[in-house]
């Protein structure tokens, strides 16, 4: 049975846009996996996915993207308000009325042929002070069943939202998959979104990236709570509490895999294991009892392939062995997936992410070898389906947090762990923070980044006003979380990374909330306190003492060179920096003369 509902407003909302798009046909989503079903039977026939081996991926599609479609387009991403300053200068900018104007004559006509689905999704548990509801209008059978994994979806949202509710207006076309007039544009004035021409989840799946973090960051600005980019997990100690963290990183630094990470044998022997709340973005409240609260507002991870594996990440890779939809990666003979970096050996043969015969041996014009998967391919997949998914996934009150956790990937510089001193210079290293470019973005790859709190591209508008609104949360929060900050990816003179990541990211994090806690003390240095050698537990690590210095030291000559960085990266965000990031950056400075 279709979708249902009595609200007037979206009723003539979807007649208007549906005028616009001009489809053959309407069809209002119930969110039933009948319905599922029906969808992706179609899809099949179409082509529009492709089906996998039932009897070894059950429940498992794949699909392929445009080959000029493989990522989120930064370039074509705008935030369009009717003052400039509110949405710039990071963001891209356009007044909405030409936002409006320019789109509206890629979405004439854009929907002949096909039907318009009415996708009603939950940001968040139904029902939940968090939740934000929306409803996606696309020409997508793609995006319908993405957004059945990735939301909570259907006619329970309908319900909810009511006849006088208030909802996230979506619009979503594939139109022609033309670059040329790919456009994602957000209104946050008039709580809408419009994407165009594109196929790309972070593109399309208009509940993650665009409302989940652009227009929700507007949300929570306007009314006191916060929409980060931070995975959140639970560790739990050998005395079975529980500690929550929130963690910032740039796209494809391994957030996915530090949400649901195994414990070394060492750490797990100890009695601590890790609960998998969220895998990509957090929506922040402050409690009853003065702390922080966190809910993950989607159902689904949408993760990079390449990469994982059972060494990395074996939690996901259980996950994925049902119920999956598979984008841009190997599609094997035997109707099965592979990427770079899969256990598996490279199969002798396949069918590559572009559609073409691979084999190993394939080369491209200039002789080099072609990978099998896009770097960018990913697989969405149910949260619940993670077999260390945390019991509270579902609270509508989400989970305390303990401590923020921001993290780049620097080849130097940045020490493995240290903790900010308190709330405000802890802003300051979050705003700090910088990476080199990955996959996930159109650009030259291993370009340094400056990535505040991993938002640069998220934050729905201006980023002074976004520093100012961390420094306002921090007044209101009685019990905030401390914060620190990672390197994973520090080298060494041979360029060889010291640290060896994945699981044993757990020895570090056990650090993090021993201080949270006030079990360990630590050295205080220029740039805030970092353990003792002694305080991370390395038992059956290989790592060799001037190893584990060395991760740790400070060179204050490198710290002045990025102080003159930071510097000109906040004159460079204009007049609305506030002036504590300036007196942050110099009492930095003068620890680091001493
Ligand atoms: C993502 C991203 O897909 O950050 O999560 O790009
Ligand atoms: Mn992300």
């Amino acid at each position: 049975m279709a979708g249902r509902s009595d609200n007037k407003t979206m009723q003539d909302w979807v007649k208007e846009m549906a005028e616009m798009c001009q489809p053959d046909s309407i069809y209002w989503c119930d969110g039933s996996d009948e319905e599922a079903a029906k969808l992706t039977k179609e899809a099949l026939a179409s082509g529009e996915l492709i089906e996998l081996n039932q009897e070894l991926l059950p429940g498992c599609v794949y699909h392929r993207t445009a080959l000029n479609d493989v990522a989120r387009t930064e370039n074509l991403t705008f935030v369009c308000t009717d003052v400039k300053d509110d949405a710039t200068p990071i963001n891209n900018w356009k007044s909405r009325e030409d936002g409006y104007a320019e789109c509206r004559e890629f979405f004439k006509g854009s929907m002949k042929g096909r039907t318009m689905y009415v996708v009603p999704f939950s940001m968040g548990p139904v029902g939940s002070p968090f939740a934000k509801y929306g409803i996606e209008l696309t020409d997508s059978i793609y995006v319908v069943l993405n957004m059945k994994i990735m939301t909570h979806m259907g006619q329970k949202v309908l319900d909810a939202v009511g006849a006088n509710g208030e909802f996230t207006k979506c619009l979503h076309s594939k139109a022609q998959l033309d670059l040329e007039k790919r456009r994602i544009m957000h209104f946050p004035e008039d709580n809408t979104i419009w994407s165009v021409n594109s196929g790309y989840g972070g593109n399309v799946l208009l509940g993650k990236k665009c409302l989940a973090l652009r227009i929700a960051s507007w949300l929570g600005k306007k009314e006191g709570w916060m929409a980060e980019h931070m995975l959140i997990l639970g560790v739990e100690y050998p005395d079975k509490h529980i500690e929550y963290l929130a963690a910032a990183f740039p796209s494809a630094c391994g957030k996915t895999n530090l949400a649901m990470l195994i414990p070394p044998e060492g750490l797990k022997a100890k009695g601590f294991k890790v609960w998998t709340v969220g895998d990509d973005i957090a929506w922040l409240r402050v409690g009853e009892d003065g702390r922080l609260w966190a809910v993950n507002p989607e159902a689904g991870c949408f993760g990079v392939a390449p990469g994982t594996s059972m060494k990395t990440n074996p939690n996901m890779m259980l996950a994925v062995q049902k119920n999956t939809i598979f984008t841009n990666v190997l599609l094997k003979d035997d109707g099965t997936v592979w990427w770079e970096g899969h256990d598996d050996p490279a199969p002798a043969h396949g069918i590559d992410w572009t559609g073409k015969e691979w084999t190993p041996d394939t080369k491209d014009k200039d002789g080099k070898p072609v990978d099998g998967a896009n770097a960018n391919s990913r697989f969405t997949v149910p949260i619940k389906q993670v077999p260390c998914v945390s019991s509270e996934v579902d609270n509508p009150k989400g989970v305390p947090i303990s401590a923020f956790v921001f993290g780049g990937r620097r080849a130097r510089l940045a020490p493995l762990v240290y903790q900010a001193t308190d709330w405000e210079h802890g802003t300051y290293v979050g705003a700090t923070m910088a990476s080199e470019r990955t996959a996930a973005q159109y650009g030259k790859q291993g370009e340094v980044r400056r990535d505040p709190m991993a938002m640069a591209p998220f934050v729905g508008y201006a980023m002074g006003d976004y520093f100012q609104h961390w420094l306002d949360m921090g007044k209101k929060i009685k019990n905030p979380p401390k914060i620190f900050n990672v390197n994973w990816f520090r080298r060494d003179e041979n360029n060889k990374f010291m640290w060896p990541g994945y699981g044993d990211n757990m020895r570090v994090l056990e650090w993090i909330l021993d201080r949270c806690r006030g079990d360990v003390d630590a050295v205080e240095t220029p740039i805030g306190f970092v353990p003792k050698e002694s305080d991370i537990d390395t038992t059956g690590l290989d790592i060799k003492p001037e190893t584990m210095k060395a991760l740790l030291a400070i060179d204050t000559k490198e710290w002045e060179v990025e102080c003159d960085g930071v510097e000109e990266f906040f004159k460079s965000l204009g007049p609305r920096v506030p002036k504590e990031m300036f007196s942050q950056l110099e009492a930095l400075r003068a620890r680091l003369k001493k």
